[in-house]
């Protein structure tokens, strides 16, 4: 027999109740500006980094309810630019009043899009970079492209104290141009975003522009024939139900956030079991993503962008008005952020909800009994997609019928180029044009999961299967077996993937058992990576620490969110994770965090060129005992799947 699927809005949460975790409201960010700016300590000339919800103690959270009013914060980083000093700033909404004013004394506040737009016009207008650009036969400063890059720790002694970019250059020679066909090789400004002025220009020396135009749009390229129409239809409407910022889809139960920093953020993830949802994350969030090139070349070689640590891939979330991929019945939520003026804008169908057919979930054919019992997976996908300059990271978190969630990120958009002279070769790159080289990257993505699996206590096993040594106990050579390791503190959990090994790690509740009497737990299995190929003493490796782990574990701390820092802009490294862990803390039955690090290795293909098929990285969250069979026998089989259409069979 079949137990009933759950029925969406029928728990006693309620329906809509707003949650002390759901994002600040426009109302709220004005709210929270208008206090600061009415400080005495608040210059006309405060810049707003980001304004976002200071998410409540998990006490809280687990505490607020339908009538009961929850304490919401505003955190803001705000930048006063004439100091040179970034503060971070607490704002009791509930109260109306500030909490807390604190300088940061070393930060460098990350780069905010009017930043960026100002530092473009101010490159432009550069009398020492027009210079530059007529050179190099470029007229029209209206028609270079101007990407303000962080500058890690390539600074000069004079820039100390300095808020600093430098820029790479591109150029449209019709107002319609992909510019990154057309690099402009040598020509660097290094721009101080506080005084907003280019501090110098640096020109290498010229290469000629590469002659391609990388062409990709619809009407550049002759459509080709034979694709007919593939329409997905829901003809009763979805399976899921969207309340606010709450989100029920088939027994999963979610609530969804969004900042500046780290765009979408799934909260209190958990699986309805028996009449109650059983809690497996308490929140997760990709914390940051770091891009190495291999170009050793001057200039090229500084060219490792930090998207969340020094700039945020919440504010370069795309609105989907804009091109949406997703086929069916799709619903949006709009993400609110608040620009560097603290004024609140809306980016209009930000996050993108909708179901997926995901082929065969199980099958069993009787062939005794002549008898087939089949069904079909679907999955819930919640999306955002990010715009970084040249490129597109697309990012779907998957929820499956039995229990599973994955992560799947697309990378796509148009791979960075540089130019060559003519009849110049690299090592460092692939050429994709004439002329005109993609240099050797990666792509390393650090996942945050504070996991909760059946309540806030976890413990970490690593799991790697053995072949037994032949004699008495393996007579036939065939026996192999798992050997689980309790990762007991955070310097025994600094891990690497094994695929011959067939490792996972699995994160158990020690406290709970089974039906089967083991303990319940989830296990992350890895998909493809890598580890960075910079050497361990290079800035971005010594910045970037995390990413030479695939795997960290760490106890739970208010304050550790980002695994380089609160501020990788500008800092010298050896912040985050790398730092946190010297503690080598418990983690053996406590509130734990993982942090997996996710490498893309990028040798770009000529393929990729002028704009890239997208790529997939992953991995994925599956049930390991948490449940005592297969929790998906009771989907129904596909022909009984809802109300039928009429004239079908
Ligand atoms: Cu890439």
């Amino acid at each position: 027999m079949r137990s009933q699927p759950a029925t969406p809005g029928q728990d006693a949460a309620g329906l809509a109740a707003p949650s002390p975790i759901d994002p600040l409201s426009a109302e709220e960010i004005r709210q929270a500006v208008k206090i600061i700016r009415a400080d005495r300590r608040a210059s006309p000339a405060m810049r707003f980094v980001s304004v976002s919800l200071r998410e409540p103690p998990k006490s809280e959270v687990a505490a607020a309810g339908p009538g009961r009013a929850a304490r919401r914060e505003a955190f803001v980083v705000a930048l006063e630019p004439h100091e040179h000093m970034t503060y971070e700033i607490t704002v009791s909404l509930t109260v109306g009043a500030i909490v807390s004013w604190r300088p940061v004394p070393g930060a460098r506040a990350p780069v905010t899009l009017g930043e960026y737009a100002a530092c473009e016009r101010l490159v432009r207008a550069d009398q020492r970079f027009r210079k530059g650009l007529r050179l190099r036969g470029i007229d029209d400063p209206e028609r270079v492209l101007v990407e303000p890059w962080g500058i890690g720790t390539f600074t000069r002694e004079e820039d100390e104290g300095r808020r600093l970019v430098w820029t790479l250059c591109f150029y449209r020679a019709h107002p319609r141009d992909n510019p990154y066909a057309k690099p402009i090789h040598g020509l660097h400004a290094v721009v101080d975003l506080d005084d907003m002025a280019v501090v110098r220009v640096e020109d290498l020396g010229v290469v000629p522009l590469p002659p391609g135009t990388g062409a990709y749009e619809a009407g550049a390229v002759s459509p080709r024939s034979g694709l007919r129409p593939l329409e997905i239809s829901q003809p009763a409407g979805v399976s899921f139900s969207v309340n606010g910022w709450e989100v029920r889809w088939q027994k999963w139960r979610f609530r969804l956030g969004f900042n500046a920093r780290e765009g979408l953020v799934l909260h209190t993830i958990g699986y309805e079991d028996g009449g109650r949802v059983r809690p497996v994350i308490y929140r997760a969030s990709v914390a940051e993503l770091v891009i190495p090139y291999a170009d050793p070349r001057p200039f090229q070689g500084w060219r490792n962008a930090f998207d969340i640590g020094e700039y945020g891939i919440g504010i370069m979330t795309n609105s989907l008005e804009l091109g949406c991929d997703c086929l069916g019945e799709i619903r949006y939520l709009d993400a609110c952020l608040a620009d560097d003026q603290g004024e609140p804008y809306t980016i209009k169908n930000a996050i993108c909800l909708h179901e997926e057919d995901s082929g065969i979930l199980w099958k069993h054919f009787d062939a005794a009994l002549g008898l087939a019992e089949v069904r079909r997976n679907r999955r819930l996908v919640v999306s955002f997609i990010i715009t970084a300059g040249n490129y597109e990271y697309a990012f779907y978190w998957y929820f499956y019928t039995d229990g599973g969630i994955e992560l799947e990120i697309k990378l796509t958009g148009i791979v960075l180029t540089a130019a060559l002279a003519a009849g110049e070769a690299s090592e460092y790159g692939t050429i994709v044009a004439d002329r005109t080289l993609a240099a050797h990257h990666q792509h390393f993505f650090c996942v945050r999961l504070d996991m909760e699996v059946d309540g806030p206590r976890n413990s970490v096993y690593e799991v790697d299967t053995e072949p037994v040594p032949a004699g008495q106990e393996n007579p036939y050579g065939n026996a192999f077996r798992t050997r689980r390791t309790l990762l007991r503190t955070e310097s025994q959990a600094q891990r690497l993937i094994s695929p011959l090994t067939g490792r996972y790690w699995l994160v158990v509740n020690p406290e709970i058992a089974n039906g089967l009497g083991q303990p319940v737990g989830y296990k992350l299995v890895p998909g493809g990576n890598i580890l960075p190929f910079a050497h361990d003493d290079a800035s971005v490796v010594g910045r970037a620490g995390f990413m030479t782990r695939h795997l960290w574990v760490t106890p739970f701390a208010e304050a550790e969110l980002f695994p380089a820092g609160a501020y990788p802009n500008q800092h010298p490294g050896g912040a985050g994770l790398p730092k946190w862990t010297k503690a080598d803390r418990p983690i053996e039955n406590a509130d734990l965090v993982l942090w997996y690090t996710l490498g893309s290795h990028h040798i770009p293909r000529p393929e990729d060129w002028p704009v890239m098929p997208a790529e997939r990285v992953g991995f994925a969250l599956k049930p390991f005992g948490f449940f005592d069979a297969n929790p998906s026998l009771d989907v129904p089989p596909s022909n009984s799947h809802g109300p039928r259409l009429e004239g079908q069979r």
